[in-house]
């Protein structure tokens, strides 16, 4: 879906003329990369507000970690640990996001204030989310997913990585809009990392355009994953700790924006708000030049 500037366009959210930024609040012990830090209500609104300030244009509450191999939480202590958050930043008019695969948190965090629901698992994990967000008429993030982690990781083998996960997502899509969630309120992100390795992730970094061919606004969630950690690498192979990550997170950030992205999900919010805002820049100024014959056409006119 998009507006008449061109740009993607979400209905029931704030419209944003360049690439959103999503600030990640996870209020968890144990998340991926920067667990344990924001592990109480106050803590969590307070950062959740800092992310704002620092650029945020919504901010993705989560209380359950989705790193490879953790394990669930139960209801309740999701429950526990989210909505008193998104009560805290709904009360402050900022537009909150809720991370879960719980249809009972999504239906209590839209109550609360929350604005979308984020389900990394695309609906799949539990039979009730599409209903609950469908009746409440809320947006959708349907993200590549291929269940939970199992022995081995047998899901994360693909021969077209790109094709597959354009093909999986399209039939989500549908599964989505068969459940009777709105067409316009529906975003789809490839998964970075889940069920995929680096040459994975890089592949869909490569091809965003072959997403965009979903026809829906697009999130890209690269944040201190795995594949920067490998992407940088010093001489030994040793990847730099997931919060040294960040200036590479910026660049995923500029390149997304600059392919189309709708939003980009990030821990560190102030690099990436000015990523985005330089790629938004860069864009403006193409539209405005007028198109002009290239240096080589010129030297050969010149050459006659
Ligand atoms: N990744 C994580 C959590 N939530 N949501 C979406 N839509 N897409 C993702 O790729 C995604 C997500 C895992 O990262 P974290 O635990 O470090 O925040």
């Amino acid at each position: 879906m998009s507006n008449r500037s061109g740009r993607p366009h979400v209905a029931g959210l704030p419209h944003w003329e360049r690439c959103a930024v999503m600030g990640v609040v996870n209020v968890t012990p144990d998340s991926f990369s920067d667990g344990g830090r924001w592990f109480d209500t106050t803590n969590a609104v307070k950062h959740g507000l800092d992310l704002v300030a620092q650029g945020a244009d919504l901010v993705d509450v989560g209380g359950e970690s989705t790193r490879p191999g953790a394990t669930r939480v139960d209801e309740a202590e999701e429950l526990k640990r989210v909505i008193p958050v998104v009560r805290g930043l709904a009360s402050e008019g900022v537009t909150i996001s809720v991370d879960t695969m719980r249809a009972s948190v999504a239906e209590q965090a839209l109550a609360a204030g929350a604005a979308l629901v984020n389900d990394v698992s695309g609906g799949l994990a539990d039979p009730a989310m599409i209903r609950v967000v469908a009746d409440a008429g809320a947006p959708f993030v349907v993200m590549h997913w291929r269940g939970f982690l199992q022995g081995g990781n047998v899901q994360g083998i693909y021969e077209d990585v790109v094709g597959e996960v354009v093909d999986e997502l399209h039939a989500r899509v549908e599964a989505v809009l068969e459940g009777g969630i709105a067409q316009d309120r529906l975003i789809v992100d490839p998964g970075l990392g889940f069920s995929k390795d680096a040459e994975h992730d890089l592949a869909l970094l490569a091809r965003l355009d072959r997403l965009l061919t979903l026809g829906h606004p697009l999130l890209v969630a690269a944040s201190r994953k795995r594949f920067l950690g490998r992407v940088l690498a010093g001489p030994d192979g040793a990847p730099p700790p997931a919060r040294e990550r960040d200036a590479a997170t910026a660049a995923v950030s500029a390149l997304a924006a600059q392919a189309g992205a709708w939003a980009v999900r990030v821990h560190e919010v102030r690099a990436t708000a000015d990523a985005v805002r330089v790629a938004h820049a860069v864009e403006e100024a193409r539209t405005a030049s007028p198109a002009r014959p290239t240096p080589g056409a010129h030297g050969a006119e010149g050459a006659r």
